[in-house]
């Protein structure tokens, strides 16, 4: 018989997550509201130059007053879950001590709003925001500042958890530390590209495991916290930015080759995670620049989680099978590798099939969600006030695609978070770079559904690629 696409479509298992990703600092403006405290994202993003045309989330999309209508057009999208972040500093003004119950409601009614329309709620902690007033006692390089995110977090897990089931730790952690932290160097296809995010510090590399190892420690601790304060049965797992060293090719030797290089790249964050202890090759590279850490940390950081968020844009790089010490060669990129509009941005949609088949085989978790998958467009309105966003359509078809493969093959993934439902402030790179499915006008916060969320819909509906 003929095999017609709709008797063969590349389908995803029976209660797969299709769901869509914003954070708070990117989406809610409003930043003085209901007792809100500062971020250092609020105070990083008024220091001149900082900021692409000085751009802000003062308002960014205005979704605290406007959330209502955002949870509606999610459901008219058919998502069936919507991963958001949020302001620690919304609850603990000060990042500790007495907690603001205005800005607990705020994520009440955003709660009910979405239980309401049929979409589960995926709450992430720390996607970011940091309490400036934390910031100001030392931040990310403090270890008090792990040890008020745990407090923040069983108190999150004690007030939400009759109605959110599942929470994210911390948002890619490789990100908080090398670009909060140091700044980050790029040369994509021959030219030199700067990324730094708040709080802008350029640390040493003694300095810079040291918080790497509070934000682990912030993670582990937050876990027992919610297993302690949460209704039993809420799950808890890491928002990393997986980096992934993609084989060249499917064969034995460049898999393990792969392997190794995808060890060794999430050295301080991931594997350690899963694993409860820094790997030898890591502690010899690192030398006297290794972070100071005790066996009770270690127990702490390494607590089981019940799944796994993986944010999969790029491959860090791709590898091949070597015969030096460490197993694994660098295959240095090509110049005219296709990219998507973002400078950083590769097109490689087989790395939403390595990344989590990669992770299954090394640390093999329970559960894995992808939190984050998606690109930006140039989303130009055209005559007929539609938003033909078809490079994203063709990223998202191909990137689903392959994780469609790693799930048919038997790789646990419960679900998919599309970055971004809306259009949003891009960090230091703006509003200029849009990643929603949804386009926003910024000076009229009039939202427009693009061809993509179209897309999204049909794929929802028919849980498959189209
Ligand atoms: C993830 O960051 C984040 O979790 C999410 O918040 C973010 O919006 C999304 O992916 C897309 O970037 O060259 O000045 O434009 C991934 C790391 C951080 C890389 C911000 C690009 C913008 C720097 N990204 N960065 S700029």
């Amino acid at each position: 018989a003929l095999i017609t696409s709709a008797s063969n479509l590349a389908k995803f298992p029976d209660g797969f997550c299709w769901g869509l990703a914003t954070a708070s600092y990117q989406i809610e403006g409003s930043p003085k509201v209901d007792g809100k405290g500062m971020s250092i994202w609020d105070t990083y993003a008024h220091i001149p130059g900082k900021m692409k045309n000085n751009d802000t989330g003062d308002v960014a999309i205005d979704h605290y007053q406007r959330y209502k209508e955002d949870v509606q057009i999610m459901k008219e999208m058919g998502a069936t879950g919507y991963r958001f972040s949020i302001a620690w500093s919304r609850i603990f003004p000060s990042g500790t001590g007495l907690a603001n119950p205005k800005g607990l409601d705020f994520y009440n009614r955003l709660v009910d709003e979405l239980l309401n329309a049929g979409i589960q709620p995926f709450a992430t902690l720390y996607h970011w925001d940091l309490p400036q007033a934390l910031q100001d006692k030392g931040g990310w390089q403090s270890r008090e500042t792990a040890e008020c995110f745990a407090q923040y977090a069983g108190y999150m897990a004690e007030k939400l958890s009759d109605r959110v089931k599942n929470f994210f730790t911390l948002n890619e952690f490789q990100n908080i530390v090398d670009m909060g932290h140091r700044g980050v160097d790029m040369v994509v296809q021959g030219k030199p590209v700067h990324i730094e995010l708040a709080p802008g510090l350029k640390l040493d590399n003694q300095a810079l495991n040291q918080v790497a190892h509070h934000t682990v420690l912030a993670h582990g601790l937050s876990v027992q916290a919610i297993r302690a304060m949460g209704k039993k049965g809420t799950k808890v797992g890491p928002a990393e930015v997986m980096f992934c060293g993609v084989p060249i090719m499917d064969s034995p030797e460049h898999v393990k080759a792969a392997e190794l290089a995808t060890r060794r790249l999430n050295a301080r964050f991931l594997d350690v995670m899963l694993t409860g202890k820094y790997s030898d090759a890591y502690l010899q590279e690192a030398g006297k620049d290794a972070p100071k850490f005790t066996e009770e940390d270690l127990q702490a950081i390494g607590s089981p989680v019940d799944f796994v968020g993986i944010n999969v844009y790029i491959p860090k790089m791709y590898v091949m099978a070597s015969e030096d010490e460490s197993g694994y060669k660098e295959v240095p990129m090509s110049v005219s590798h296709p990219k998507m509009s973002s400078p950083w941005h590769t097109f490689a949609p087989e790395v939403l099939y390595w990344a989590p088949r990669l992770t299954h085989s090394i640390w093999k978790p329970k559960a894995i969600y992808i939190t984050e998958n998606g690109c930006a467009a140039s989303d130009e309105i055209s005559a007929d006030g539609n938003i033909y966003d078809t490079d994203r359509v063709m990223y998202l078809r191909n990137a689903m695609g392959q994780l469609q493969r790693a799930s048919a093959e038997g790789v646990p993934i419960k679900g998919n978070f599309v970055w971004s439902a809306f259009d949003n402030l891009e960090w230091s790179g703006g509003f200029g770079t849009r990643f929603g499915l949804v386009h926003v006008n910024f000076k009229t916060q009039k939202r427009t559904p693009k061809l993509s969320a179209k897309w999204f819909k049909e794929a929802a509906g028919h849980n498959a690629v189209l």
